[in-house]
């Protein structure tokens, strides 16, 4: 079932209403899912009665952008794991993580390593995924052996861990080619869902209303401005909103304005040099302007959870609301950032290093 955030025409509205009316009442009634279809009971197992209710009484026109939740900040922002000094995040910076939803930029790579990188990158934009078996964004860590060491280098990991907790895992990468003369990414935030569908969560925290998951997001390019840096609406992280179908933004394929109040005054954009790096919850709202310049805007980014959050659990395969394709999650795994994984929750697959490559990385 294609469940892509659009504006429907009425005639399907007056099916699809009624159907998800019954489907409602069914998971009211705690009716057996075990015979209805897969797609039918993912919706009657994972949707909660408010995107139910949302969805029915907007006749289709207005649903939560992903699982509701509410984010509960507390008094005492203590740092999750010990780290070396040089990488310890100030109580300021703490505090200003939890307080608007985003930290940064940080150094992590010289302006050089990224001008070759890029190159590479560049070569590859169009290159079949040996992992999906098409051409994609979608994690480039598993065939890329320096994606994955620039995400395990130590400015990088040493960060989020204070935010998240020692043991971490990569379940999600993927790269951003803004071409010249191109479009924003519209505002938008992400819970459990993640964007990707609308009938299991990706990821399984077992309190919704914790700090579950982060971005990291690295630019290849300088980020300007001009050429679309990333935009945050800081505090927004609080709670996820609604959608309305339809408008003239398009985010990928899907088309939808996202339903908040904001000041001007709290839009923050954060312009970073190649190299740099931005950690956000992505449930705080954010987005890129249109790159206006002639030239791309390169960056990567990676999903980091604790290793007691499951990924995709049983998943085989998965429709992408946003980058199109079916996937097939086959030669998909949880990657072992930082720690250990004592949980082992997810399926696994750790991606191959550069040779030699922490070596170079502590020689230089
Ligand atoms: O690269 C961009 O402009 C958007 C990135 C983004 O939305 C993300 O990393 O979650
Ligand atoms: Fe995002």
């Amino acid at each position: 079932m294609n469940l892509a955030p659009k504006l429907r025409p009425f005639w399907q509205r007056a099916i699809i209403v009624p159907v998800l009316g019954m489907l409602m009442i069914y998971k009211a009634l705690h009716l057996p899912t075990s015979i209805l279809p897969r797609d039918i009971k993912a919706i009657v197992k994972n949707w909660h009665y408010s995107q139910f209710w949302m969805v029915i009484t907007s006749f289709l026109t207005r649903a939560y952008i992903d699982e509701p939740c509410t984010f509960r900040v507390s008094e005492t922002i203590p740092s999750k794991a010990d780290v070396a000094p040089e990488f310890q995040l100030s109580d300021e910076q703490l505090n200003s993580f939890y307080k608007n939803g985003f930290l940064g930029p940080f150094d992590a790579f010289s302006p050089e390593e990224m001008t070759e990188f890029r190159e590479e990158l560049l070569a590859s934009e169009n290159s079949v995924s040996p992992t999906y078996g098409f051409v994609t964004p979608r994690d480039p860590h598993f065939d890329n052996p320096r994606v994955w060491d620039y995400m395990k280098s130590a400015q990088i990991t040493e960060r989020v861990a204070q935010l998240l907790g020692p043991d971490l895992l990569v379940w999600r990468s993927q790269h951003f080619y803004k071409g010249p003369k191109s479009p924003s990414i519209q505002w938008h935030q992400a819970s459990t869902f993640m964007v990707e569908d609308y009938l299991d969560p990706a990821i399984f925290p077992k309190n919704l209303d914790e700090m579950f998951q982060l971005t990291v997001w690295v630019a290849v390019d300088d980020a300007t401005h001009e050429n679309g840096c990333l935009e945050f609406i800081k505090g927004s992280h609080e709670k996820i909103c609604p959608i309305n179908f339809g408008g003239d933004d398009g985010f990928y394929r899907a088309n939808f304005t996202l339903e908040f109040d904001y000041n001007e005054d709290q839009i923050v954009k954060v312009p970073v040099r190649a190299g740099q790096f931005i950690i956000f919850t992505e449930r705080c709202i954010h987005g890129s302007g249109p790159n206006t310049t002639d030239s791309h805007r390169l960056a990567f980014n990676m999903r980091v959870v604790p290793t007691d959050v499951a990924v995709y659990t049983d998943k085989e395969k998965y429709r992408s609301v946003y980058n199109g394709g079916k996937y097939s999650l086959k030669k998909w795994g949880v990657s072992l950032l930082r720690g250990e994984d004592k949980h082992q929750l997810s399926r696994v697959r750790q991606p191959e290093s550069l040779p030699n490559s922490s070596e170079l990385r502590r020689a230089a």
